[in-house]
């Protein structure tokens, strides 16, 4: 009885019958009781039908769904018929001479990219309570995600892009459009411009309960819903979102007729996102790639997908694409080709043949923008659930259709070129994914634990081996285990994209590196947006450097010894916060010196008394700066 329904109401009412979701109805109550909530009901079938980011709604979707779901109750495998071999790419070594010019030549084409960070995720597998941009990427300066991505972008403009800000956008979700929202305003957007900034926010799908795609219900008790009976249960529609919005937003077009000619997108918590940055654009100007996937090398059985090259022959006709599988169907599709051992390591390397895709992708926007004008965005789908089963009909928690980012080759013409570019995973890959439990057990079977001790670790580490490269003195802390992770938490190196944003950048802070040395247990962090330049420095404690604009502070015959920070494991009983329990400890910052060298100053020198002196003063005692 559709009596109390408006006319819009009763057409989706139509739609959802049509795609055989009569069952959402089965126990509504007569008209009269709980009208309102039917109509909040309906509310939520039109957005669903509406944002559906494909064409056709509701109906295409749940078709699509079927589709789907009855070939992997079939156990058909969308790769089926592809034939895959090992890709050639670019395989950059930092330190090197080689490397050394490849991001002198990507350096210029830094300032003509858009940023794209996809961050729709709520981060299941991790646990955490808040949103994962606002996560800290280390405990010595708790800079959070979205805060250094936002440094690196003004840094980015400010030193490379003759002070115009590259444009980002960040992909949301109903999960995280707030709260994202919220960090940013609360902290004046972190100095990004207002007007290059631009928040998407992708929509949710209905989640399936069956191999008929009926849409499900959320369970009962879920929070914010009064009545499961009125509700529909809906999930993420995965990262491929981000294409379709680009497109529907216009900023991609737009991008490209303001002269851009690059655009990246990257993850929500890889603090090491951008070191490979400015070589890999150089690999993808200097081949000509439409699409350049930033790979490592790859730990077979790791959780990150595979850089494949597929190839399939029907008749007289050979299609090759080249293109991410994810690692669930990595091995079955290698067996298949009969390669029996799977996904397994080259005896030669230790590795997996087949480079390990971090989803960070550097894509040409001419060619982009001319695919997305054809195809709207329009990613192929997949769809994964997990069977109670052996029949495979029954599901253990409602499915959905997902789509991948990474998958776009997949709609670009044959004569897109399309590569990757391999780099150390200490130099560009450290994730926050992870919760500690399953990091431990990662760790234990010999793949890289994504978490979050890690992420800080490696981060560290990544400064502190570039200072390495370029011949300064740096030691490394002993690994100490925390709840079953181990990691080397020393030295802690932060230096601020403001200071530095390329290795080319070390190289000229770090002028003298034979005079630099830097104990397991030191701190050193530069910060700010003026100058350094280290000369001569040995470092056994915590130094916290800040300097202003218009300054220079040079680091002279500066020896520092103080009882600077300490890691502390977290005992059983310790009261803690959420971002120390993630990690299995706490840092104690015990004794710094904290240095703060104000702006305009011209060129200042922290010796070794420690105190910041004028250049002209430099035989007279004088500070000219606030330290504690
Ligand atoms: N994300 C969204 O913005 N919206 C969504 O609906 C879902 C995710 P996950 P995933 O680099 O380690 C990918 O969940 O998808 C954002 C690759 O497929 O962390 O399991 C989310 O916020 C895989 O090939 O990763 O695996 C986050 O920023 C491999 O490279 C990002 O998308 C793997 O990443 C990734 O989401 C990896």
């Amino acid at each position: 009885n559709w009596s109390i329904l408006s006319q819009d109401e009763q057409a989706l009412a139509e739609i959802l019958l049509k795609a055989g979701q009569a069952h959402l109805f089965d126990e509504w109550d007569a008209p009269g009781t709980n009208d309102e909530l039917k109509h909040a009901f309906f509310a939520h079938v039109e957005r669903l039908h509406r944002t559906y980011p494909f064409p056709g709604g509701l109906l295409a979707y749940i078709e699509r769904a079927r589709r789907l779901l009855a070939g992997s109750a079939a156990g058909a495998n969308s790769l089926d018929d592809w034939v895959p071999t090992v890709p050639e790419g670019e395989v950059l070594k930092p330190g090197s001479e080689e490397f050394s010019n490849w991001e002198a030549v990507g350096e210029a084409e830094l300032s003509a990219t858009a940023f794209v960070l996809v961050a729709g995720g709520l981060g299941e597998r991790l646990g955490y309570s808040g949103i994962k941009v606002a996560l800290p990427t280390e405990m010595t300066t708790e800079t959070s995600y979205l805060e250094f991505y936002c440094n690196y972008l003004v840094a980015l403009g400010m030193m490379k892009g003759k002070g115009k800000v590259p444009p980002l956008a960040i992909m949301v979700s109903d999960d995280t459009h707030d709260r994202t929202l919220a960090v940013l305003q609360a902290n004046d957007f972190f100095g990004f411009p207002r007007d290059q900034l631009t928040l998407m926010k992708q929509e949710k799908v209905p989640a399936l309960m069956d191999n008929n795609a009926r849409i499900a219900r959320p369970s009962r008790g879920t929070k914010g819903v009064d009545d499961v009976r009125y509700a529909i249960d809906c999930k993420p529609h995965g990262h491929g979102d981000v294409h379709s919005l680009l497109h529907s937003t216009g900023l991609a077009r737009r991008w490209e007729e303001d002269g851009l000619k690059w655009v990246v997108f990257f993850q929500d918590t890889n603090a090491l996102a951008f070191f490979p940055l400015a070589a890999a654009l150089a690999v993808s100007a200097r081949r000509d790639l439409a699409v350049n996937s930033l790979a490592i090398p790859r730990v077979p059985k790791q959780a990150i997908g595979a850089i494949t090259r597929l190839t399939r022959t029907s008749g007289t006709e050979t299609q090759v694409m080249i293109v991410n599988v994810e690692y669930n169907q990595l091995d079955p599709l290698l067996r298949a080709a009969g390669s029996g051992e799977g996904d397994t390591a080259d005896p030669a390397t230790g590795h997996s043949p087949y480079p390990g895709n971090i989803n960070q992708l550097i894509f040409a926007l001419t060619p982009y923008v001319a695919t997305l004008e054809k195809t709207h965005g329009v990613m192929a789908e997949f769809v994964n659930p997990k069977y109670a089963d052996g029949a495979r009909t029954v599901f253990k928690k409602p499915t959905r259709l997902e789509c991948m980012m990474q998958d776009f080759p997949k709609v670009l013409g044959p004569e897109a070129k399309v590569g990757f570019t391999s780099l150390p995973a200490w130099f560009s890959f450290s994730p926050v994914k992870n919760n500690i439990a399953d990091a431990a057990k990662a760790l234990e079977s010999g793949t890289p634990p994504g978490g979050a001790a890690t992420g800080e670790a490696d981060q560290y580490f990544a400064y502190a081996e570039q200072l390495r490269l370029l011949g300064c003195r740096v030691m490394q802390a002993p690994t100490e285990g925390y709840a079953g992770v181990s990691v080397s938490l020393g030295p802690r190196v932060v230096i601020a994209p403001s200071i530095a944003l390329t290795y080319h950048d070390l190289r000229a802070i770090f002028v003298h590196p034979e005079k630099v040395s830097i104990d397991a247990a030191a701190t050193l962090v530069i910060r700010g947006t003026g100058k350094v330049e280290v000369d001569s420095i040995t470092l056994e404690g915590a130094l916290i450097l800040s300097v202003g604009q218009g300054t220079t502070v040079v680091l002279k015959d500066l020896t520092l010894k103080n009882k600077g920070h300490i890691v502390r494991p977290l005992s059983g009983k310790e009261e803690s916060d959420e971002v120390s329990r993630m990690r299995g400890y706490r840092l104690v910052k015990m004794e710094e010196l904290r240095i703060q060298a104000p702006p305009n100053a011209g060129r200042l020198f922290l010796t070794a008394q420690g105190t910041l002196t004028h250049e002209k003063d430099l035989s007279a005692k004088g500070s000219a700066a606030t330290q504690s």
